[in-house]
């Protein structure tokens, strides 16, 4: 193996990493914002081109924006790689820039109206809120108090549960194709049950945290604490997609915490923040802000680490729910741009 790193616009337009689609158009697919490439995140690249038969896989790594690239080695990339490895600094320097939210890009600014108010467990400390086919679903944390839930909605009674044993500290869910996945925070192992029996079935492994889960129809989609979102193949459990979310001033938005896929926009709520964020999965721009401050009374959580965490929605209805750790209620929303 051949560890290089560097980048060059002859190689890959700037502010991307990966086969130029001028030289090798069916390599396109493998060109990649700088941006949206993260930490031993292992990309396959199959396209037939000369130079590309050359490649098998690279692992890309964006360290200040500047990429590391793990080819195998053969002749012609060498060369190429020799040529490339100087303009790494440039490379850096044109990256960072992709991945601030372009300044005319517009950010919507959303308020919100309650429209129903439904009762919630206080004890449960929510790190997941799916709702699927007219079903409520909820994943809890903390070790020994983990566990996954279907809830009725108007009732709050928990109508079905899975509790997950210690030492696991249980975290986001999602429901794709009929199995529920459910992350861990900090033992790297996940969780998959069959939605309709409620039992568990099956692991799956992942690098790091695990904080918020969704999907987007095809991919399980991860948020780890950081500013970035894994887009995660549910069968092979390959990364196959990062993106990583920036503010108008191009600082990282960490901590993104719970997650919904909605309409094709990824909604996340901040660890500790009274917003959601809504972001584009194509290039993590941040699109819309959702001020969430005021729905909660005073008294009515009594614990600093009682925050907003929980986005569902309901596709069929339309319908938002947002809830928290330990809130004694779901909200239903309807956003509306700030005026
Ligand atoms: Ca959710």
């Amino acid at each position: 193996m051949l560890s290089y790193r560097g980048y060059a616009p002859n190689v890959f337009p700037a502010g991307t990493a990966g086969l130029s689609p001028a030289s090798h158009p069916a390599a396109e697919p493998a060109v990649r914002k700088l941006s949206t490439i993260a930490a031993e995140e292992v990309i396959a690249v199959k396209e037939p081109g000369p130079l590309a038969q050359q490649l098998l896989i690279y692992r890309g790594v964006a360290q200040n924006a500047c990429m590391s690239l793990i080819f195998r080695p053969r002749p012609l990339l060498l060369l190429a790689l020799c040529l490339a490895s100087l303009q790494c600094n440039a490379g850096a320097n044109s990256g960072s820039s992709t991945n601030k939210t372009p300044e005319n890009a517009p950010v919507t600014h959303y308020s919100y109206q309650i429209v129903n108010i439904f009762p919630h467990d206080a004890n449960a400390f929510t790190q997941g809120l799916i709702f699927v086919d007219g079903n409520l679903y909820e994943g809890t944390g903390q070790q020994g108090e983990s566990s996954l839930r279907e809830v009725d909605l108007k009732t709050g009674n928990v109508l079905k549960k899975v509790d997950v044993p210690e030492p696991y500290f249980a975290e986001g869910i999602t429901l794709l194709n009929g199995k529920i996945y459910q992350l861990t925070w900090q033992h790297q192992v996940g969780f998959i049950y069959d939605a309709q029996k409620f039992e568990q079935i099956g692991k799956f492994n992942y690098d790091g945290e695990g904080w918020g889960l969704t999907n987007d129809g095809h991919s399980l989609i991860l948020s780890d604490g950081s500013n970035r979102l894994r887009f995660i193949d549910p069968d092979s459990f390959r990364v196959t997609k990062t993106i990583a979310v920036f503010d108008d001033g191009g600082k990282p938005i960490k901590d993104l915490n719970e997650l919904e896929y909605i309409d094709g926009q990824i909604y996340t709520n901040v660890w500790h923040k009274d917003y959601i964020l809504i972001i584009d999965p194509q290039n993590g721009r941040v699109t819309g802000w959702i001020d969430l401050s005021g729905l909660l009374q005073p008294g009515d959580v009594h614990d600093e680490e009682a925050v907003l965490n929980g986005i569902a929605y309901d596709p069929a209805g339309k319908r938002l729910f947002v809830t928290g750790k330990l809130w004694p209620r779901i909200f239903e929303i309807k956003i509306k741009p700030q005026s």
